[in-house]
């Protein structure tokens, strides 16, 4: 297995000497020649990966040290230049990442792609947690992501791992979003591209058909899935990744007899939410979206599109192999890796449950409580944001698509009330940029929930979250599948 490279660089110590990457003491890490300390901090490039035994070319992003992604320490700063080595334009967003400065993150209103070849400059402390950066462009679904993690100071003696979970489709972004019927509504480099788009793709080879499926492929013009029962998965994808293998032949990451093991999950897909769980062994959830919270056990963890989730759990002393599944929402698909102690038994696991899954609802996020919630404050302002669907696979913010959209205006400082309202037939996992915001009120019940950036609002649920609005500027909001994004369901919060 070709698997260790990326999880090579997760024991403690490698988070340290990664932590001198991202430091700022380039010149003394003993690691970097002369030559490389010109090169990119990061640079992102196109690559082949095999899925199904079919290659596949994909994004990546490598730091210096050639792990995917940036792997630091708590009060690291991320100093240096993003080079742009893929042929497209590349709009990188710093998803979680609240100390970026505003005019580093160029997935803002007005912000341009960093053109093919070039270089964008970049200086700012990364945020404490499990974070990571994408694209703010249809490239997402071609796997243009990687984690950014900076291990929390008071973590502990664990072995990190991280886990970034892909939806994966050999069509192009362009060719899935004319099959939803959807055109691209913001302004930006990418259209609809027509060809191939009416035939109907063949059924994915050795793969059961879940209930999600079942809604997949409504024809260009049309929107039957605006009617009819709540549903998830509108885009039928090929492969299931996790850490860019399939549960076929899932990436094995060494644990110690006895240890401790905190996963580090990243929702990277784009379209699918996902229920993780570690059968075998008990799991706590201590963080959500890279922010701490009071730890919940539970034997299956739901996360959607742009969520992360930190679990911890302990081997057993006498070892053995313990699989980490991540099974997409109201289907029976499933991905993973594999965590096994040295000489432990691995048995060939099935990519696919037995049972199909339920629909990602707000039952666990009513569970959670940040460690560190909002300070007590009335809020200055109270919004509500009403999310819609329209004929022709067009999803709205206060039924307006993303271009027509009104900004919510708001000054610096002051506590933010939002109100999201679905009356559509999907969930939307809602992400604002630049902020953590906390979980106010679910279904109309107040509670002080988590602390986050990325919240569900499933189907005729009202969700209620606040935030202080921390630094100027005018920061998307919108949903993380990418396609009701690129459609239209997105808008922006302009600080003044
Ligand atoms: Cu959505």
């Amino acid at each position: 297995m070709s698997s260790t490279m990326s999880q090579k660089t997760l024991s403690r110590r490698s988070f340290i000497q990664s932590g001198i990457a991202f430091g700022g003491a380039l010149a003394t890490g003993a690691r970097w020649s002369p030559a490389m300390a010109t090169a990119p901090v990061l640079k992102v490039y196109s690559r082949t990966i095999e899925v199904n035994r079919q290659a596949a070319k994909v994004f990546s992003v490598a730091a210096k040290d050639g792990a995917k992604g940036i792997y630091a320490n708590e009060g690291d700063r991320l100093s240096g230049s993003l080079f742009n080595a893929t042929d497209e334009p590349l709009q990188m967003h710093w998803h979680g990442q609240i100390k970026a400065p505003y005019d580093q993150d160029r997935a803002r209103p007005g912000g341009s792609a960093l053109p093919p070849g070039q270089s964008d400059a970049h200086d700012f402390e990364l945020t404490a947690g499990t974070h990571w950066m994408h694209s703010h462009s249809l490239s997402e679904q071609q796997m243009l992501a990687a984690p950014m993690v900076a291990r929390e100071k008071d973590t502990g003696d664990v072995q990190d791992v991280v886990i970034m979970l892909h939806d994966f489709a050999f069509r192009s972004p362009q060719e899935i979003l004319a099959e939803l019927g959807g055109k691209s509504a913001h302004e930006g480099h990418e259209t609809a591209a027509p060809s191939r788009a009416q035939s109907m793709p063949p059924a994915m080879p050795g793969m059961p058909h879940g209930p999600g499926m079942m809604h997949a492929m409504p024809g260009p013009g049309s929107s039957p899935m605006m009617m009819g029962t709540p549903h998830a998965n509108d885009v039928r994808y090929d492969a299931y990744l996790a850490n860019d293998r399939t549960l076929d032949d899932p990436e094995v990451v060494k644990v110690d007899r006895g240890g401790r093991v905190r996963l580090r999950v990243i929702n990277g897909g784009t379209a699918t939410a996902f229920f993780i769980s570690m059968p075998g062994l008990i799991a706590r959830c201590v963080s959500v979206d890279g922010t701490p919270c009071q730890p919940v056990e539970a034997t299956t963890f739901p996360i959607a599109q742009g969520q992360r989730i930190d679990l911890v759990a302990e081997i057993p002393g006498d070892g053995g192999a313990f699989p980490v599944l991540a099974q997409v929402e109201a289907s029976q698909f499933v991905t993973g890796i594999v965590l096994a102690t040295p000489g432990a038994t691995i048995r060939k696991l099935a990519t696919s449950a037995e049972q199909t899954s339920g629909m990602v609802d707000l039952g666990f996020e009513s569970q959670i409580r940040a460690v560190q919630p909002l300070s007590p404050k009335q809020s200055d302002k109270a919004f509500m944001v009403m999310l819609g669907e329209e004929p022709g696979y067009r999803w709205t913010i206060n039924g307006r698509v993303h271009g027509e959209h009104q900004p919510f205006e708001v000054r610096l400082g002051e506590r933010v009330e939002m109100t999201f309202m679905n009356p559509t037939m999907m969930m939307h996992p809602m992400h604002l940029h630049g902020h953590h915001f906390q979980v106010l009120a679910l279904g109309g019940r107040r509670f002080s929930g988590a602390v986050r950036d990325t919240v569900i609002v499933p189907p005729h649920a009202p969700v209620t979250i606040a935030f202080d609005a921390a630094q100027r500027g005018a920061w998307l909001m919108h949903c993380h599948h990418l396609y009701h994004m690129a459609t239209g369901m997105m808008t922006e919060v302009r600080i003044v």
